[in-house]
């Protein structure tokens, strides 16, 4: 009995549910706009070497005081190289890296850097380049951006010079959060979400004028 009423409550009433869905799913903030670090929440880091326990993943772990560390400074004919397959091609707004934390330890150790992005993991084309000075407070972090977005897949940061070992911190890649393979749904998931709603909405209002 009591069933059968929560039944018939709720055909009544579905269409209004129905409709209510709809306004809230179509009303959901679309968080577009919004920088994410899709390196640290989409990449997967590799690089040609690395001291034990200062593998490739700690320049993506969205944590300043941990390092990817290679043994050798690296040349121009043999550099050092990081590489961070995002998974898919995102619209990059802007690429920070952060290298080292002072310390005091190594005061004037020098890491000689080029910053670069592709869609194939061949294809690389140069976003920058620098030089990397511990302890001196200008020269221990750097921001590239892009003012109308640049599409990329991969990023490569190789190191190709410079008076000890290679490394880096952090490595932040930052895009819109419904740049492809964002987290949220794409807009046409959100229109056949609605007309979705919309038809089921019509059939559940014909069905409750059939029923009287
Ligand atoms: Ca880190």
């Amino acid at each position: 009995m009591e069933a059968s009423f929560l039944k018939e409550d709720i055909m009544k009433n579905a269409p209004a549910l129905i409709a209510s869905a709809l306004l809230l799913a179509l009303a959901a903030p679309r968080a577009g706009g919004v920088p994410i670090n899709v390196a640290h929440l989409q990449g997967v880091a590799s690089a040609n070497s690395h001291y034990a326990g200062q593998s490739a993943a700690l320049a993506i772990d969205d944590d300043d005081a941990t390092y990817w560390v290679a043994p050798d400074h690296g040349t121009a004919n043999d550099p050092n190289w990081l590489i961070i397959d995002l998974g898919g091609s995102f619209m990059v707004d802007a690429i920070d890296l952060d290298w080292q934390r002072p310390d005091g330890n190594y005061a004037g150790y020098t890491t000689v850097y080029s910053l670069f992005h592709g869609s194939s993991g061949s294809d690389w084309q140069l976003i920058g380049d620098g030089t990397f000075i511990d302890e001196d407070p200008a020269r221990i972090s750097a921001h590239y951006a892009f003012d109308t977005g640049q599409s990329m897949r991969y990023v490569k940061y190789e190191v190709n010079g410079g008076s000890h070992w290679s490394g880096i911190a952090e490595i932040r890649v930052w895009a819109d959060d419904d740049s492809p393979p964002g987290p949220l749904p794409e807009p046409s998931t959100l229109a056949l979400l609605a007309t979705g709603l919309l038809g089921l909405s019509v059939l559940v209002h014909r069905r409750g004028r059939a029923r009287r």
